[in-house]
């Protein structure tokens, strides 16, 4: 506690304590008089004048509470509940699959992003970016910004090497903004793509962007404009240094920018700024600094805020966790796939193996195809779905009759055939066939079963036969049956030839 404050409490103890000594003397001189009346009537009285002394003490003290006590911090307004609901929902998700990735960097990036979602949805800041080409005057712009709201360029709240932000707050509306300036777009060749891509990225995640350009727009400016604006990020485009252009000429290239981003930016949202306008000579020879002119675009930037602020921080924070949520599960998507990968080129050796070693008649193959159930429990884990080597049974077998159906052993034989053949010697050409085929029906069944579980466990529209036939078509070309020929002769005939020479 302060001390003139504690002075204060001591000061109104003591007026305090007059008023009742006061209280008490009149009360007794007020008994004196009345008793010599009437003492019943003295006593009446008094009790009265007490009981009333009460509730006015009482009353007072309530309405001093109301006023001293401690104020309630005043919470930002809450964004728009269902998409708020949404976005926590997403970021649940999300958190859930951040778990999952087993790359370290990736997972670490990841989980670094989603705290800054989340920390956004908590804090509830409004956001906005400036953007735009190198020496466009973004950095002018903040700082006229700044001084127009603020007075003065107050301190950073964080500077990086790729982007500053400073945070103020506008009449009007309840939650802080801020304000980060980036490099933008550089120059091509100058070192540092890195701290382009994330003054990019700072824009597409900004509630609101300030697009800065100093003339016309050039193509390198229309198009991340114009595709940060088709993808719902509001724009406002900013034509600085207007001090430059007579101002006949200043209206011309308005109405020039307006008709270029016509189809994306309404024309109210394009205004003319001269945030560090140049010194003037004046005739008389005095130099003449003129001030910066920001104003429009700060009333601009103002109504934007006010009218449509909740709902763009709603939007947008939806759409940040969504686009968070659709990278991760790309990631674990192509995590998930290399593993499963993985099982499918071991099963698809052993099954070749096997079948060499033990040459079954050709209709046999469905028999071989249910060797495959194990693969698919193991393809089913990576994709977070268990199931018994029973379940993986009736899969294996419904795509092995699949197979025959699609004309696809046939076809895979006699392609198997073709390759082989001008490798191997015709004595071992039978099982060295069987057994390349089985390795690539093995193959395609483990691709179809990976589509599969990718899809949730489903087939799809076109059902099961439409995948598998995907995939022998995926699997068929040329140059990959060569490969596989190669392979299938190093990992299964090669066995079965040297074992034949040893008997
Ligand atoms: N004439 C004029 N020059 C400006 C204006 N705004 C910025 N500049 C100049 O443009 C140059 C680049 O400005 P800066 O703010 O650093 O651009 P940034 O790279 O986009 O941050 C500086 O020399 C500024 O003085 C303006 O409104 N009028
Ligand atoms: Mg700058």
């Amino acid at each position: 506690m302060s001390r003139s404050r504690i002075l204060q409490i001591i000061l109104a103890l003591l007026v305090l304590l007059g008023l009742l000594l006061w209280l008490v003397s009149t009360l007794v001189n007020l008994y004196a008089g009345l008793a010599n009346f009437s003492p019943v009537l003295a006593n009446v009285v008094i009790w009265l004048v007490i009981v009333l002394i009460a509730v006015l003490v009482g009353a007072l003290g309530y309405y001093a509470w109301l006023f001293l006590r401690p104020r309630q911090q005043r919470l930002p307004p809450r964004i728009p509940e269902a998409r708020t609901e949404a976005a926590e929902e997403n970021l649940r998700a999300v958190q859930h699959q951040v778990d999952q990735i087993q790359d370290e960097v990736a997972r670490q990036a990841f989980a670094e992003r989603t705290k800054r979602v989340e920390e956004y949805l908590a804090r509830g800041e409004i956001r906005v970016v400036v953007f735009g080409t190198g020496s466009a005057g973004k950095t002018s712009l903040v700082n006229a910004v700044l001084g127009e709201i603020v007075g003065q360029v107050g301190a950073a709240m964080g500077t990086t090497t790729e982007a500053t932000t400073y945070k103020f707050r506008l009449p009007g509306i309840e939650r802080d903004i801020w304000l980060t300036d980036t490099p933008g777009i550089l120059e091509a060749g100058v070192a540092g793509t890195g701290r382009e891509q994330l003054a990019r990225q700072l824009a597409a995640e900004a509630d609101l962007l300030l697009f800065v350009v100093d003339s016309d727009l050039r193509k390198s400016e229309y198009d991340p404009l114009r595709s940060l604006a088709d993808s719902g990020k509001r724009s406002i485009l900013v034509f600085n240094k207007s001090d430059l252009y007579p101002d006949s000429e200043i209206e011309a290239v308005l109405s020039q920018l307006r008709q270029r981003v016509n189809a994306f930016i309404a024309p109210v949202d394009v205004v003319a700024i001269a945030a560090a306008p140049q010194e003037v000579q004046l005739e008389s020879g005095d130099r003449f600094q003129p001030t910066p002119e920001i104003l429009p675009l700060v009333r601009r930037m103002a109504a934007v805020l006010r009218d449509e602020g909740e709902d763009l921080i709603a939007e947008n924070i939806l759409l940040q966790s969504q686009r968070l949520g659709e990278e991760a599960r790309q990631i674990l998507d192509t995590q998930r796939r290399r593993e499963a990968d993985q099982i499918v080129d071991r099963y698809q050796w052993i099954s070749g193996g096997v079948v060499s070693i033990t040459p079954l008649p050709m209709v046999d193959l469905l028999g071989a195809a249910a060797v495959n159930a194990q693969m698919v429990v193991e393809i089913g884990r990576v994709y977070g779905c268990e199931m018994n080597v029973e379940r993986g049974k009736e899969l294996a077998l419904s795509l092995a009759k699949t197979l025959v159906s699609l004309g696809i052993i046939r076809g895979a034989t006699e392609v198997l055939a073709l390759a082989l053949q001008t490798n191997i010697g015709t004595f071992v050409i039978g099982r060295a066939v069987q057994g390349a085929t089985a390795a690539y029906l093995t193959r395609i069944a483990g691709k179809s079963f990976i589509e599969y579980f990718r899809r949730d466990q489903t087939w799809g529209d076109g059902g099961m036969s439409e995948v598998v036939e995907q995939q022998f078509q995926l699997n068929r070309r040329d140059e990959f049956i060569k490969r596989f020929a190669q392979e299938a002769i190093a990992r299964v005939i090669e066995p079965v030839r040297s074992r034949l020479d040893e008997t």
